[in-house]
């Protein structure tokens, strides 16, 4: 043991001899499109400073993110895993901070370790000797800045500058024995596009071209994209967006109600600025609109320059200040063995699509820039092009400063394409895995997943179920699904499998994260919402007697199984807790995030997964083990609860139907989570069959759901287990 000790700190002292462990400064913006980089051959814009970094390091042509949204972009940086993994799936998660991240490892192994700006993550930073963060979004103008103590701290200024110069003054005063970890979180450019004062008249005159896809109508593609609420046409916002003043004079042509958060916390100084920039232009826009001199395609235009020149003007401010973080390690002798990262939380559509925004998985906010340099390590001028991802920052730190790289890491060190961005290492990935989980909110931009490799592109929609298929060769746009164009069959299948494979390889399994349905309609309505809400009040008025919790089987008690309902369970405090439609991720998110659990029913009859079979024959083992965690929210969140687990009711029309194969294989399962005390299993399907196991349309008019007998004899069968129970 001394021996294997001896040596482990021959070798690290050896390593360190041959190469002293390096600082990293990692600079990262929110929302900074390639499109808007100089060095990824940007159209609108020059970043002069942020090339710096391109001319002495590298330029990843291929760099993704796993989820294209400021919270979980971050936590999966921090933690190097993917969402499903690192807990971060959507912006209004809270991020697990006592989970293992690469500033803790760093800090752990004699880093100093500082963060300043934006973090938007919820809890607080741990694994910092030094943090300062923006709460949430933060502010442009005049930044408040959450500290170590829990107080609240006010900077006067533009919160670009002032979060380098907080980082900056931390460079001057940390202790120079030891390398460090800084991570300068800008909030530019961010939505809100505020330019600093000095910048406010910066492409003055200036037209800036509109991208080829602007006009997309979202033909051949899924017919979601046309839910979006993204759109620079329809979505922008009068005060917030385009910094009208006063009531919307137009709303034929502006969207309303979010006002401009920047405005009122701005000296008068700050304001005079605004003003003098804004309020000429904004007025002699509108005299035109309202002399009617302007067509409805004159104002889309109006709107795409403000919002692109806002948005660049935004730009302008983080390149100004990463030049002068780089500058400051410069003046402090530290570039040499520093390695500067450039990154930002995901791209951006700056009217790609008609869009502004990101989430979705296609090119524009998939790829994320991410430039780096280290003297004598990163070969200056590099433009390495294997397939790389946010999740492969943290192990790349780590193995930059000789720290071990715990196996639970998914992403990988990016140290072997640094070291030879000429070629790719072998055995290196063939594709990135994505996963966009914030349905039901802000843009609505569905639930999606997929993966891209160095050609193609495939995406699935759980909620139409639907498949999407890009050739980036011969469609750079993504214009065109080509899914079920023969000529793609082969690409087609190969592609599912590789899908199908990483999905296994991350441990992605969609019965046991949770997931809302809310963004569904049906018309105008969002039936699964609304349905939803009224489940959570009536919860709320717990506990219950009886709950039952499940898919439109247990649904159906409202409807065909009325009056059976009324008959047994009329004089009980009894809830129906089912959804049509539901899979058991559904009912995990209504127990969880729907606060549904308040039932806290004395006895809860389960019986759901039939549609986790029916949607997409997903996997026995898997189903189960929705259930399962279902079970476990239970056993937690109302420990008193009695669970009658059924088994999955008999579905198609003979023994030999797959649907119905696959829910006996999953009831095989089921059965052994019963622990003879607070869970109970019953298989009551067979009083559903006739004597030769062939379902009858009496019992089942679809083969799938009951008719009112069906629900009596589902009644008669569980009458006894609930007796016993004190359930009658
Ligand atoms: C805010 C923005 C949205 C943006 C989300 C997420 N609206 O809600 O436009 O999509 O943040 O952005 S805002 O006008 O209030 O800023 S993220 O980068 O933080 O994920
Ligand atoms: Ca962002």
């Amino acid at each position: 043991m001394k021996i294997l000790l001896l040596w482990v700190l021959a070798l690290a002292v050896r390593v360190h001899a041959e190469r002293p462990r390096p600082n990293i400064v990692f600079l990262f913006s929110d929302d900074h499109a390639l499109q808007a980089i100089s060095a990824y051959g940007s159209k609108l814009t020059t970043t002069p400073q942020i090339d710096r970094l391109a001319e002495a390091g590298a330029v990843f042509e291929n760099s993704f993110c796993a989820n294209s949204l400021c919270g979980p972009s971050r936590a999966c940086i921090l933690t190097g895993k993917h969402s499903h993994v690192n807990g971060f799936r959507r912006n209004s998660n809270r991020f697990d901070g006592d989970q293992p991240t690469f500033p803790k490892m760093l800090q752990a192994a004699g880093y100093q370790t500082a963060i300043f700006g934006k973090w938007h993550l919820g809890s607080d930073p741990q694994g910092f000797d030094h943090w300062e963060v923006l709460p949430g979004q933060g502010h442009y103008y005049n930044p408040d800045f959450r500290q170590m103590d829990g107080s609240l701290r006010r900077y006067p200024g533009y919160s670009t500058d002032v979060i380098a110069d907080r980082a900056m003054e931390w460079l001057g005063s940390r202790d120079p024995s030891r390398p460090f970890l800084l991570m300068c979180q800008f909030k530019a450019p961010h939505r809100g596009w505020s330019p600093a004062p000095r910048f406010l008249d910066r492409l003055e005159g200036e037209v800036l071209p509109q991208p080829e896809t602007f006009g997309d109508h979202y033909e051949g593609r899924s017919g979601l994209l046309k839910e979006n609420e993204m759109s620079i046409a329809k979505d922008l916002q009068w005060a917030h967006d385009l910094k009208f003043k006063g009531p919307n004079r137009f709303p034929e042509f502006f969207a309303s109600g979010m006002k401009n958060e920047e405005y009122g916390r701005m000296s008068p100084a700050q304001k005079k600025a605004w003003d003098d920039y804004y309020e000429p232009r904004n007025e002699k826009f509108l005299a035109e609109l309202e002399a009617g001199s302007l067509t409805d395609r004159d104002v889309v235009d109006w709107k795409f320059q403000r919002f692109l020149s806002d948005y660049l003007k935004c730009v302008a401010a983080v390149d100004e200040n990463v030049g002068r973080v780089l500058d400051e390690l410069d003046r402090r002798g530290l570039a040499e063995n520093t390695l500067v990262v450039y990154a930002s939380d995901q791209g951006f559509y700056l009217g790609e699509h008609g869009w502004f925004d990101k989430r979705w998985m296609f090119e524009e906010s998939m790829r994320m820039p991410l430039l780096m340099r280290w003297p004598g390590v990163i070969e200056a001028g590099s433009r390495p092009t294997a397939l790389v991802q946010n999740i492969d920052y943290a192990p790349t730190f780590l193995e930059a400063a000789g720290v071990p790289i715990s196996s639970d890491i998914q992403g990988r060190s990016l140290m072997p394409v640094i070291e030879h961005p000429k070629v790719l290492p072998s055995g290196w990935r063939d594709a990135v895995y994505y996963a966009y989980y914030e349905n039901d909110a802000i843009h609505e931009v569905p639930e999606h997943d997929g993966i891209r490799n160095d050609r193609y592109k495939l995406m699935r929609f759980p909620r139409t179920r639907e498949w999407q298929l890009f050739d980036l060769v011969e469609d750079p746009h993504e214009l065109r699904s080509v899914h079920d164009d023969p000529l793609y069959r082969e690409v087609f299948e190969g592609m599912k499998k590789r899908y199908f494979d990483l999905r296994k390889f991350f441990g992605v399994q969609s019965a046991i994260i949770p997931s809302t349905r809310g963004d569904e309609r049906q018309g105008k309505e969002r039936t699964w919402k609304k349905r939803n809400a009224r489940l959570t009040r009536l919860a709320s008025e717990g506990p219950y007697d009886l709950a039952f919790i499940g898919d439109s089987i247990t649904h159906g008690w409202e409807s065909t199984g009325k009056q059976v309902w009324q008959d047994r369970y009329g004089k009980l405090k009894a809830i129906n807790l089912g959804i049509g439609g539901d899979r058991t991720e559904h009912v995990l998110w209504r127990l969880t995030e729907g606060r549904q659990c308040e039932a806290k029913p004395k006895v809860a009859v389960v019986m759901i997964g039939t549609n986790n079979t029916g949607h997409w024959m997903q996997e026995p083992q898997e189903v189960a083990e929705g259930v399962k965690v279902i079970l476990e929210t239970l056993r937690e969140q109302t420990p008193d609860t009695r669970v009658l687990l059924l088994g999955i009711f008999p579905r198609g029309e003979t023994a030999w139907d797959p649907a119905r194969l696959n829910n006996r294989a999953i009831n095989d399962r089921l059965r052994t989570f019963a622990d003879g005390e607070r869970v109970r299993y019953l298989d009551v399907g067979g009083v559903f069959l006739e004597e030769d196991g062939r379902l009858s349309r009496e019992i089942m008019p679809d083969l799938l759901h009951l008719s009112a007998e069906g629900y009596r004899r589902w009644a008669d069968a569980i009458a006894g287990p609930l007796a016993e129970w004190g359930i009658e």
